[in-house]
């Protein structure tokens, strides 16, 4: 039987187990990302390992989800990143030089390899046939160090793209119709394999927007084969040696397979605020529109603003509407100044931004109250913006430049009919890709460091005692299904510069849920969490399991679990208990929850159910999905303690 691209990758890298679905897999890692606002948490976990060099081909340090630094506490965490890569050994992206997905896929990204990063959107390198993974900060720094990164062995499926995008539709309409298909939950488990005649059909900036937001569907990664597309980019960024044809057997078998016909697809947008709220752009037809954003790591590259310039030349957009663009990386700005867009657009009234994912997590073009809001990116979960209650839509480019030009949603098709003069720009590759600049993306040979270099907000990461043979608690929070780890951590400005400092953080954690969740956390003197289907879906940070540890929850019990948040309970020794829809139901906050077993022993020997028991009433059924090792990693209290005894025991 033949393979897929995802088992050929995974088989070249497997150090441990085999490629059953659902079986515990250890793979080697080639390449690792790591941003500003997980990064800090990444080297200081590094460090408290003693580990002394990078081990991986390439890690890359980049700086690009807070670049306004607004608070000296940001300015800090950048310095203290740029000597721990100068230290450590990996390469730095200065504030500024762009979002890690832009930059790395221009850089480095590479057809075969295997990529682990710190943020949920590391799969975006997918679209150059490199099978890469988010996971949480703790998981990196040991891949980093060279240990294997694990995780359960994926279902792979096929997305056979047939025919070819009609006029108006882009790569965002593919993965928006995926989203709307599926749901945000239709990928937990499974990575996404495009296959089919319309592949050929789509360059390599449009395959890495349906990598990327790949994640919103909650897949593990998503990928694409490499053909004259690939090398064609490869060529343009200046790296055709990195080229290398992958692609699956002809005869692979798939777990399951999915048909998008491409010529089928139309301008789609979706609504506020979840990714997969999608429909067809005319059903919204007529919303006003007070703010227009074009960039982000979806639709940042040069080739997602050009259609946009395209639109703009020798017009203005509408009073009403205030435009952003904010391209993925410098290189992108730099390349669109050199063609002379940038002027294009500004006369047009475009305010352009620095290169930086800002205004995605709210840092920076906060929507007016009660304001609509068009945006390229790849999330619109409540409140992510800036501010509650907000009205968040995703769609592509031409879609987000053509309600700029009308001043509220408009199908670009029924804009062009109405101007008569406005054409669909298409797509075009750059050809005027110039490299970055050795200041902007230093190298470790050039490192300016070789010590660490901590601000006074810099603090050392908690641990937590092994595990106890009593577990019981208060449920101190009920949540609904597909809480976003934006609701447990906010990535808000006044919140972000408290990444390095946990007990500062968990102040925040899950206010936006309710607001005394914190303080009570802390009187209570801890207890745990219950939540609905798809807790924790989003972001990779591991501060959304590292806070509510801080603060002392103990378990949380929910009807499923996303995949990274899931690892990060492990990593930080809180016990992730699933439990059927009844139980959710007759379980209320307040109540208080034990787990009849001996937890720690029980964890340790592999037994999946335990008996929990409510309000010292009703018993119901909890269970624990968990492999050797992390059951090892749950009972000695997270993962750092536990990596840091294996090491002591191997010296
Ligand atoms: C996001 O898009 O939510 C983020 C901000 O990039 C996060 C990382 C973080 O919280 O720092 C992610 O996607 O992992
Ligand atoms: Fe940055 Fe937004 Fe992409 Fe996250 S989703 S990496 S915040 S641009």
């Amino acid at each position: 039987m033949g393979q897929t691209l995802t088992e050929k990758i995974l088989d070249d890298h497997l150090v441990e187990g085999e490629l059953e679905p659902g079986e515990e897999i250890g793979i080697e890692i080639d390449q690792v990302l790591t941003q500003d606002t997980t990064g800090t948490l990444v080297w200081l976990q590094f460090d408290a390992l003693d580990l002394d060099n990078v081990q991986t081909e390439v890690a890359a340090q980049y700086c690009d989800h807070q670049t306004y630094q607004f608070d000296f506490k940001n300015t800090d965490d950048h310095r203290f990143l740029r000597s721990a890569a100068g230290k450590f050994g990996a390469h730095f992206s200065r504030p500024g030089n762009g979002i890690c997905h832009n930059v790395h896929k221009e850089n480095f990204a590479a057809p075969g390899k295997t990529m682990l990063g710190s943020d949920s959107h590391t799969p975006t390198p997918g679209g150059m046939g490199e099978l890469a993974i988010g996971a949480g900060g703790l998981d990196v720094a040991v891949a980093m160090g060279g240990g294997a990164y694990y995780i359960d062995m994926p279902e792979v499926v096929n997305v056979r793209l047939e025919g070819e995008l009609p006029e108006w539709a882009t790569a965002k309409d593919v993965i928006l119709e995926l989203l709307r298909r599926l749901s945000v939950k239709g990928g937990v488990g499974k990575i996404f394999e495009y296959t089919g005649p319309g592949v050929e059909t789509l360059s390599v900036p449009e395959r890495t927007t349906i990598t990327n937001m790949g994640t919103e569907l909650g897949a593990t990664s998503s990928i694409f084969p490499t053909d004259e597309k690939t090398e064609e980019y490869l060529e343009a960024v200046g790296r055709p040696e990195d080229y290398e044809a992958v692609a699956p057997d002809e005869d692979a078998e798939y777990h399951d397979e999915i048909v998008v016909d491409l010529s089928d697809l139309e301008p789609l947008i979706a609504e506020p605020s979840m990714p997969d709220n999608v429909v067809p752009v005319s059903e919204v037809e007529g919303t006003d529109v007070d703010q227009v954003m074009v960039g982000s790591c979806t639709n940042g590259a040069y080739e997602d603003i050009l259609p946009a310039a395209k639109m703009l030349e020798d017009r203005e957009i509408n009073k009403t509407t205030e435009m952003i663009v904010a391209p993925g990386s410098k290189q992108a700005s730099e390349m669109l100044a050199r063609e002379g867009w940038t002027a294009e657009m500004m006369a047009a009234g475009v305010n352009f931004s620095e290169a930086t994912c800002g205004a995605c997590i709210g840092n920076g073009h906060v929507p007016a109250s009660d304001s609509v809001s068009l945006r390229t990116f790849n999330r619109n979960f409540e409140g992510r913006s800036g501010i509650e209650d907000d009205s968040v839509y995703l769609c592509s480019p031409e879609v987000a430049t053509a309600a700029a030009l009308k001043g509220e949603i408009v199908d670009p098709r029924d804009l062009a009919d109405e101007m008569g003069d406005l054409e669909d720009p298409g797509f075009e590759l750059g050809d005027n890709y110039v490299g970055v600049s050795s200041s902007d993306l230093i190298t470790p040979d050039e490192a300016v460091d070789d010590e660490l270099i901590k601000g006074p907000n810099i603090g050392d990461v908690p641990l937590k005692d092994p595990l106890p043979a009593d577990l019981a608690g208060d449920v101190l929070l009920k949540m609904p299904d597909n809480i976003t780890t934006d609701h447990i951590s906010p990535a808000n400005a006044d919140v972000l510069m408290y990444r390095s400092n946990i007990p500062k953080l968990s102040e925040f954690t899950l206010t936006r849920v309710d607001e005394t969740f914190p303080e009570r956390a802390l009187e209570n003197d801890g207890g745990l969490l219950l939540a609905g289907e798809n807790y924790g879906q989003g972001s990779s940070r591991e501060h959304a399991a590292l806070c509510p540890m801080y603060l002392g929850i103990d378990a949380v019990l929910a009807q499923s679990f996303a995949r990274i948040h899931k690892a990060n309970l492990f990593n930080f020794g809180i016990v992730p208990l699933t439990i059927d829809e009844d139980t959710y139901e007759d379980i209320d906050q307040g109540d208080s929850v034990e787990i009849v077993d001996d937890v720690a022993e029980a964890v340790r020997s592999g037994q999946e159910e335990f008996t929990i028991r409510v309000d010292d009433d009703w018993e119901a059924t909890a269970n624990l999905d968990a492999s050797e090792r992390e059951r090892e990693i749950l009972a000695d209290g997270g993962k750092l303690t536990h990596v840091k005894q294996q090491y002591e025991s191997d010296d």
